[in-house]
């Protein structure tokens, strides 16, 4: 039988998972001893119509295989999605660190990237209003280095020993288990509204950041702050940040609930599609760089996990440029599996003294020993590294490696001395030598108190429209908290940070913003503490905004991978579909045939044009922008369809840009649409075909600043 023909890909980790991957293409089915198996369709019987006999191994293989299948999911980060690629480092950043894969310009590194939800579990919707986890492992010939990040650069909490605490409020309540993959509940904003240290936190979580139109359209940070030592061992502060080529942007609120339904895959679809299209994703890294003797200039503490440095006061140097060039396999294998972990570094990267990352470091092992249920997880393929792996760790469960010799200990004559300790010049890993000369305490620093400056900062660099979002999701999180006191609380610390914002949440709340908000605010203290220790200090801006941190930049990063829908009918003018069509794919667009029916759809000269998806298939929420071709029988069977009206309504409501043939007023001027025909190009409808325009329009994503006049019911 001939063995399929196996390409193997041109990138070392690639080559490597190649060895384990099993081609069921021209094969023979087997037990997993090699029988071969000659009847898949019944068990062995005592008789056509008698019991199953235990002698049955084939089925007792089969169902006990089955029985085993699951494995707990992530506590945190359970749904996401993930795929393959590369590192290409633009220049040495030998001055700040001595990682190779940070020097060397001519080797691709490669990677491997997930992208998850924080709350919700396996199953829940892409569009939680959340985080998103964004973890790269770069497979160096130095061993893996893992940067495990977020789309958000600052976190919840300052200390490790909150986190049990915060993620057992977001979670679903225990006695009920409700809700799934949402923060909008009691005990969220109980824990919330008396940790005033997640102020930051929660304005970057109630912003669009946390509905992102996808995966390849968000920043990722790296959140702690990490040191880069160089070959002189001097060290440097680091915050890592990674930017999407395609401009970071969201969706609406109301799009993501209804993406919910219509496509709870959305981010991972979207991801999939983009890497099967060759439209791949892309990143470029960027590093803030602090030198040690800067530490305390910024006005901040580097080692609090709640502070961002702004990027006016330490600019984003790019130095690579990440590309996700091919999907995994197989899900579980790749995906599930894979283990990251802020703690594996290579020699030119280290650790501060961030009490968030040193219990982060505790953690992620720990965890996924009882996830992958084994402490040799490193042994799975997608975890391994592509550097040789020599030690005397031995045994336990699953172990696949066959270690030769005598010895499992050092040191040793017999295996002699075998394997030996790496010295630096060899590589050998060596950790940065901070001086620390301190009393043991559990307490925090003094400069951990500023909780407010940054959400005010954060807040004012927000858009017009970007600040209502916000207002709104406050207002939809705290609407549904049923105990009034946790809302007051929680306005109570908004006023600290913007009373406006307070006042504006508040009327939808249908509540008073607390003149004096209850002191201590801070109620996350130690039991002997002194509450005034613990006060937040006033609000003290380094400056008044910064541009970085809003998304609403009305950039034109162009329209690749965009999806555009042509919504038609039987009847449809075929030369304007096509010419349209054209257009869009010359730019790169993503172009859907959308129709009453499923099948084909005949145009105006009798021609058949394949249907993408129907109007029950599919929804306006799963586009970024709308297209109606001409062809006077396609508008009028349009005209009498409510679905064609409503998806050119909701597409309208959510500000994307909307073009058409002028054949299609017809069917404009039964839709809300019409009452703004007149409006000007900047208004992102185009009803005259201007096809630049409308690809113009599309590369601006959106235009929040109409939403209000937009609101239309739909
Ligand atoms: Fe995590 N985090 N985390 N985290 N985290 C996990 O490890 C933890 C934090 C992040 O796609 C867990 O393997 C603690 C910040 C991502 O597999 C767990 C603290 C940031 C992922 C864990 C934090 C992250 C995780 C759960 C506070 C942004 C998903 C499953 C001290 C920088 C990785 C697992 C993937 C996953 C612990 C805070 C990012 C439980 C204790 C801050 C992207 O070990």
């Amino acid at each position: 039988m001939a063995k399929k023909k196996v390409t193997i890909p041109d990138n070392e980790k690639q080559q490597e998972l190649e060895r384990d991957k099993e081609h069921p293409e021209d094969t023979l089915l087997t037990t997993n001893q090699g029988l071969k198996i000659n009847d898949n369709q019944n068990s062995l019987k005592a008789g056509e119509r008698g019991p199953s006999l235990l002698e049955d191994f084939i089925l007792r293989e089969k169902i006990t295989h089955f029985d085993h299948e699951r494995i707990p999911e992530r506590i945190v980060h359970a749904r996401g999605a993930g795929a393959h690629g590369i590192f290409q480092l633009y220049a040495s950043q030998e001055k700040y660190t001595k990682a190779k894969f940070l020097n060397d310009t001519n080797t691709a590194t490669p990677v491997f990237v997930r992208f998850s939800t924080v709350a919700g579990s396996r199953g829940s919707s892409d569009l939680a209003r959340d985080a998103r986890g964004f973890a790269v492992k770069f497979y160096t010939e130095e061993g893996n280095y893992d940067l495990v990040g977020n789309n958000i650069p600052v976190f919840f909490i300052q200390d490790a020993m909150k986190f049990p605490d915060l993620i057992h409020a977001v979670k679903p309540e225990p006695h009920h288990e409700m809700p799934q993959a949402a923060s909008a509940h009691d005990t969220f904003w109980d824990f919330i509204s008396l940790m005033p240290e997640a102020a930051h936190m929660i304005m970057w979580v109630m912003s669009d950041r946390a509905i992102p139109r996808s995966y390849r359209m968000m920043e990722g940070f790296g959140v702690n702050t990490f040191r880069l030592i160089n070959e002189k061992g001097e060290a440097h502060f680091v915050k890592f940040h990674w930017k999407p080529v395609l401009g970071a942007h969201a969706v609406a609120w109301d799009e993501a609930l209804k993406i919910s339904g219509k496509d709870p895959d959305f981010h991972r679809r979207d991801l999939w599609e983009a890497i099967e299209n060759k439209q791949y994703p892309e990143w470029e890294l960027g590093i803030q760089i602090v030198a040690a003797a800067d530490e305390h200039t910024l006005g901040i503490d580097l080692l609090d996990p709640t502070k961002l440095i702004p990027e006016e006061q330490v600019p984003v140097e790019m130095i690579g440029k990440l590309t996700l060039n091919r999907n995994p396999d197989n899900f579980f294998a790749e995906t599930e599996q894979v283990a990251f972990h802020p703690g594996h570094i290579v020699p030119g990267i280290d650790f501060t003294n961030d009490p968030l990352l040193q219990g982060r470091l505790f953690s992620y092992t720990d965890t996924q020993l009882s996830r992958l249920g084994s402490p040799n997880f490193h042994e799975i393929p997608i975890n391994r590294a592509i550097s040789a792996v020599h030690n005397n760790q031995r045994d336990g469960h699953m172990r696949q490696t066959i270690n030769t010799g005598r010895t499992s200990y050092q040191p040793n004559t017999i295996g002699g001395g075998c394997p030996f300790q790496a010295k630096l010049s060899e590589g050998g890993f060596t950790s940065y030598e901070e001086r620390i000369d301190a009393h043991k305490i559990r307490d925090r620093s003094e400069s951990f108190s500023d909780h407010f400056s940054q959400a005010k900062l954060f807040y004012n660099s927000q858009s017009t429209a970007e600040k209502k979002h916000l207002t709104d999701a406050l207002r939809f999180e705290l609407g549904k908290v049923e105990i009034t006191a946790i809302k007051t609380r929680m306005l109570g610390i908004l006023s600290q940070i913007d009373r406006l914002l307070a006042e504006n949440v508040a009327a939808g709340l249908g509540l008073e913003v607390p003149e004096q908000p209850e002191k201590p605010i801070n109620q996350g203290i130690p039991a002997d503490a002194d509450p005034e220790k613990y006060e937040p200090t006033p609000i003290h801006l380094i400056i008044e905004s910064s541009a970085a941190l809003s998304m609403d930049r009305k950039e034109n990063k162009g329209i690749v991978s965009r999806k555009v829908a042509f919504l038609v009918a039987d009847g449809v003018d075929g030369q304007s579909l096509e010419d349209a069509r054209d257009a869009l794919l010359d730019e790169g667009a993503v172009v859907k045939v959308i129709a009453p029916h499923g099948g084909f759809i005949r145009n105006a000269d009798g021609e058949d044009i394949p249907v993408d998806h129907t109007l029950l298939t599919t929804a306006s929420v799963l586009f970024d922008a709308l297209y109606i071709p001409g062809g006077a029988a396609s508008i009028a069977a349009l005209k009498q369809d409510p679905d064609a009206i409503h998806f050119i309504n909701e597409t309208f409501r959510h500000c994307k840009a909307i073009a058409a043939h002028p054949d299609a007023h017809a069917l404009i001027n039964v839709t809300y649409v019409a009452s703004h025909a007149d409006k000007n190009k900047d208004s992102g409808l185009y009803l005259d075909d201007d096809m630049e325009a409308f690809i113009a329009g599309i590369g601006l994503h959106r235009f929040w600043d109409l939403e209000e006049e937009r609101k239309v019911p739909a």
